[in-house]
């Protein structure tokens, strides 16, 4: 219990003067002078954990930022392949019933092999026309006998816009120009921008300014993912194990499906099955993928000139089997950087 003032007894109530002053003077002043002391430790130690906890909170809150972001690119990226999956199989799916006039060389038995392998051969190369991936599937004729089909003529126009004429011959794209790097992309910008013979282009209008590019300045545009990095096209990648194509290399027709545009099977491999490398033609589906969040794609997209492969031009399966360093086949990982990429062999079509 605190008593007040007027209960201590006089004497205690007097206020000290001479020697006791002093000595009770210097007290306070060192008393003060010690709690000031610890007061200014104490206040930097106080701040040092407080920058230790900013530091840490900012920390946190930055890569929580970065993480987000991330997730945010590879969403943008999913759904922007999603989309080009659906207009590229439109036109896949297209090629099975499509129409060809097939003119054979002169003196060629009309039986129905020989009428079937040459709508094969057209058909490949309507793809390979239609459906580019890499510079010599558009510079490069039609060798099977079709006639240069109107969007592989729109691409060229397209071409001669970006590139200029070829200073050997005026009426051409300058293909020179045009590098190999990112060709896949280049070409897939050329499809999703081409017009209909209406006039109306097919899938330039879902395409955002942000989502094209010329990351490589050769004057073709790319169509760039979440990361601003393009999106890669191969039209046929044997090598690529997935999904969509699960059994890659197989010396029996059954059970993966077969390739849907030879239902006659006239493909030199089906009658060579039982000798090595014999295998089966097997479905193969268009590849679009990103290279994802480390950047990389690893993945092989050859550099196969498909109007002179053996053992027929315009070959889907070149270079398959048997491996053979330098001319692995087309779309097989090359490292470690494709596992992370994005593909639409697996993205789920929302
Ligand atoms: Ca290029
Ligand atoms: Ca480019
Ligand atoms: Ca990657």
């Amino acid at each position: 219990m605190i008593r007040p003032a007027s209960q201590f007894p006089e004497q205690d109530r007097r206020p000290l003067s001479g020697p006791d002053s002093a000595v009770a003077a210097v007290s306070i002043r060192m008393a003060a002078s010690r709690m000031a002391a610890v007061r200014a430790a104490f206040t930097l130690v106080e701040l040092m954990v407080v920058v230790v906890i900013v530091g840490m909170l900012a920390s946190a809150v930055l890569f929580a930022m970065y993480g987000l972001l991330d997730e945010a690119k590879g969403d943008r990226t999913k759904t922007q392949i999603a989309r080009i999956d659906r207009f590229i199989m439109d036109r896949w799916e297209s090629f099975r019933t499509r129409q060809v006039r097939v003119t054979l060389a002169a003196g060629t038995a009309s039986n129905p092999q020989v009428l079937n392998q040459a709508r094969l051969n057209a058909i490949r190369e309507l793809m390979r026309l239609e459906l580019p991936d890499r510079v010599t599937d558009v510079a490069v004729d039609p060798v099977s006998g079709v006639a240069l089909p109107t969007l592989a003529r729109g691409y060229r126009r397209k071409c001669f816009l970006l590139l200029g004429p070829d200073p050997s011959n005026s009426s051409k794209p300058n293909y020179s120009r045009w590098s190999t790097s990112h060709e896949g992309s280049e070409c897939l910008f050329l499809i999703l921008t081409a017009l209909n013979e209406d006039g109306s282009s097919a899938a330039a209008d879902s395409l955002a300014p942000s989502e094209t590019g010329d990351t490589d300045g050769d004057g073709m545009l790319e169509v760039l993912d979440g990361w601003g990095k393009p999106i890669e096209f191969i039209r046929w990648a044997p090598g690529f194990f997935s999904d969509r194509q699960p059994f890659g290399i197989v010396t029996a027709p059954l059970p993966n499906p077969d390739d849907p545009f030879d239902p006659a099977r006239v493909d030199p491999r089906w009658k060579n099955l039982a000798t090595p490398p014999g295998y089966c033609p097997f479905a193969l589906y268009p590849l679009i993928f990103s290279a994802g969040p480390d950047g990389l794609y690893d993945i092989n997209t050859g550099t196969v000139i498909y109007a002179a492969t053996t053992p027929v031009a315009n070959d889907p399966y070149a270079f398959m089997f048997p491996y053979v360093a330098g001319t692995e086949p087309v779309g097989v990982s090359i490292g470690g950087g494709s596992a992370d990429n994005f593909h639409n062999h697996w993205v789920e079509v929302e």
